[in-house]
């Protein structure tokens, strides 16, 4: 090996300037890759109820019965991957508890400043994320659910869950029993309303811890 870098240095320093080039390549690489991670937030999430809102002149986005209701959200996981571990970011008006694949993950009470939550996942084809929401008070008013999860799996992939239509809510102040499990069927649920983006109306913007995970 020596002699044969004796006889051709040329060829040396060609592959001591390719390693180096690798080195810079893989560094830039690695700076690339943090400066594209982008923090969890809500930007991108939605107000949702189920569709008993009514309109009323103080609060155009409508309504709502007091009381709880349910609403869930299946992830299905990409083919050839694993789920590892969720982060959670999560507000309610007015109070809720959070379940993961059937296992309770906290409650809140505040929507004003949204909670988060680093969650580990059931390494299976699909993952339920359940929300028991209770709006608050003595007479109909603003009601919502606002959400971001990020789903990591195995490989280190990522995957976006918001809270908007791709929700399923139940239009009853009945919680069927075992509503967060994985195996509830929620078929006869309606999709979640929409009632406005992130930051609008009638909560306006509300703080939001760093991402949980
Ligand atoms: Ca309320």
């Amino acid at each position: 090996m020596l002699a044969k870098d004796v006889l051709y240095p040329s060829r040396s320093l060609e592959v001591s300037t390719r390693l180096r080039d690798m080195k810079i390549i893989t560094f830039l690489t690695l700076i690339l890759a943090t400066s594209i991670s982008v923090a969890l937030d809500l930007t991108n999430s939605f107000w949702i109820w189920t569709n008993e809102l009514t309109p009323s002149p103080d609060w155009p986005t409508g309504i709502a019965p007091v009381g709880a209701r349910a609403f869930r959200r299946v992830a299905i996981t990409p083919p050839d991957k694993t789920p590892l571990s969720a982060s959670i970011i999560i507000a309610v008006d007015d109070q809720y508890t959070l379940w993961v694949d059937g296992n309770e993950v906290g409650t809140g009470v505040d929507y004003q400043t949204a909670q988060g939550y680093c969650v580990a996942l059931s390494p299976y084809c699909y993952n339920v994320f359940a929300v028991e929401a209770t709006n608050g008070g003595t007479v109909p008013n603003p009601a919502g659910v606002l959400a971001a999860i990020e789903i990591t799996y195995t490989d280190g992939s990522t995957q976006m869950v918001v809270s908007d239509s791709s929700w399923k809510a139940l239009n009853s102040p009945t919680i069927p029993t075992g509503f967060e499990e994985f195996n509830f069927d929620d078929s006869s649920w309606s999709a979640a309303t929409v009632e406005s983006p992130s930051g609008g109306s009638p909560w306006g913007p509300i703080d939001t811890p760093s991402s949980p995970c």
